[in-house]
């Protein structure tokens, strides 16, 4: 009797411990998580750059998971059927090589499983629209016509002072002197005025300015983040409320204080012919403030502009200027 009785106590302790093991290992696997997948995906929350992972551990087995999870490039390279079928459904945007070590791939799969098994809560996202070619913009294409015509009258005086050497001529190097000054103050006085008049157009707001409205933009692989609360590490992600759809009133004055998660990034903002309007750092540990006043309203687009990794063309953000 007592055999038996110390017999149960060992079973339960063992599955206990186990039990404590894989809850442990599935805590371990959310923080992976949460640093590595939900750039792409939600569990539960419907499909973003890449499916929902709800019920994931019911419609795939263990095995393709942890090889997939582990080295997605390899099963894309394969022709895998599911990836192939998934690719379809996502826009062929490949899952990156995150570089996890077969341990963090088991520790994920556990707090995947844990998760739930529900079926995903949304079908996925529809294809995202690509964008329409931006038109080359009228003062693009003066600048463009205005450069082409000086360069040709650039060349022509060159080639006619080249040939003008080919016989020896008298120079009145007096004359050649006094002409040169002349020419040497008409340039500076010129170069000045336009310095002077054109310094007041230039988008520079002056140092003590103060924002209508602070926005922070916390980059990370692979997106963007806005909120009206700073976020300064993947802990406050969770905690601090974003912005879901930055929307702005033309004519404020905006300034973005934007920091990094991880890696460097860019934070490029694109008006809405794709023209580049201003740009910034985005670097861990550093606020880079941003100010300026968006006019015109229009949809606006922010880019990374540091090559952050596999993932960085997919960090894209809009706002819009009503
Ligand atoms: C840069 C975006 C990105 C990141 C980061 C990312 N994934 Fe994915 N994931 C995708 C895309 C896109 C797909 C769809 C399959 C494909 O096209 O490669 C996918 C597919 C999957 C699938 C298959 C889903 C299904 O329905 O079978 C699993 C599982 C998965 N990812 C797990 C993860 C895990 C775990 C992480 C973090 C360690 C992660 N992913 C990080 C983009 C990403
Ligand atoms: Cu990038």
């Amino acid at each position: 009797m007592r055999r038996i009785a110390s017999l149960v106590v060992a079973i339960w302790l063992t599955a206990a411990g186990v039990a404590h093991a894989e809850g442990g290992a599935a805590a371990e696997g959310e923080s992976l998580f949460s640093a590595k997948c939900t750039a792409c995906h939600s569990i539960g929350g419907g499909a973003r750059v890449g499916p929902d992972l709800q019920g994931v551990t019911a419609r795939r087995s263990h095995e393709w998971l942890a090889r997939f999870i582990a080295a997605p490039d390899q099963l894309i390279a394969a022709k895998d059927p599911i990836v192939v079928e998934l690719l379809g459904q996502y826009n062929q945007i490949a899952m990156p090589n995150l570089g996890l070590t077969e341990d963090e791939v088991g520790k994920v799969i556990a707090y995947l499983a844990e998760s739930g098994t529900a079926p995903p809560a949304a079908a996925p996202r529809p294809a995202v629209s690509p964008m329409a070619e931006p038109e080359l913009l009228a003062p693009q294409s003066t600048i463009l016509v205005l450069f082409l015509a000086l360069t040709a009258v650039i060349t022509i005086v060159f080639a006619a002072v080249a040939s003008s050497t080919r016989a020896p001529a008298a120079v009145d190097v007096e004359r050649a002197y006094a002409l040169r000054r002349v020419l040497f103050f008409t340039g500076v006085t010129v170069v000045t005025a336009l310095l002077v008049a054109t310094i007041p157009l230039a988008p520079y707001v002056t140092a003590d300015a103060r924002a209508d409205r602070v926005v922070y933009v916390a980059a990370r692989q692979y997106d963007f983040v806005f909120s009206d609360e700073p976020i300064t590490s993947a802990a406050d992600l969770a905690q601090v409320p974003r912005i879901s759809h930055l929307e702005i009133p033309a004519g404020t004055l905006v300034e973005f204080r934007v920091t990094s998660l991880d890696v460097t990034h860019g934070f490029g903002l694109y008006g809405p012919e794709r023209q580049i309007i201003a740009q910034t750092q985005a670097m861990p540990g550093y606020f880079n403030r941003l100010l300026l006043r968006l006019d015109a309203p229009a949809q606006y687009h922010v880019f990374c502009l540091e090559y952050c990794a596999s993932g960085h063309h997919l960090m894209r953000a809009d706002l819009t200027v009503k």
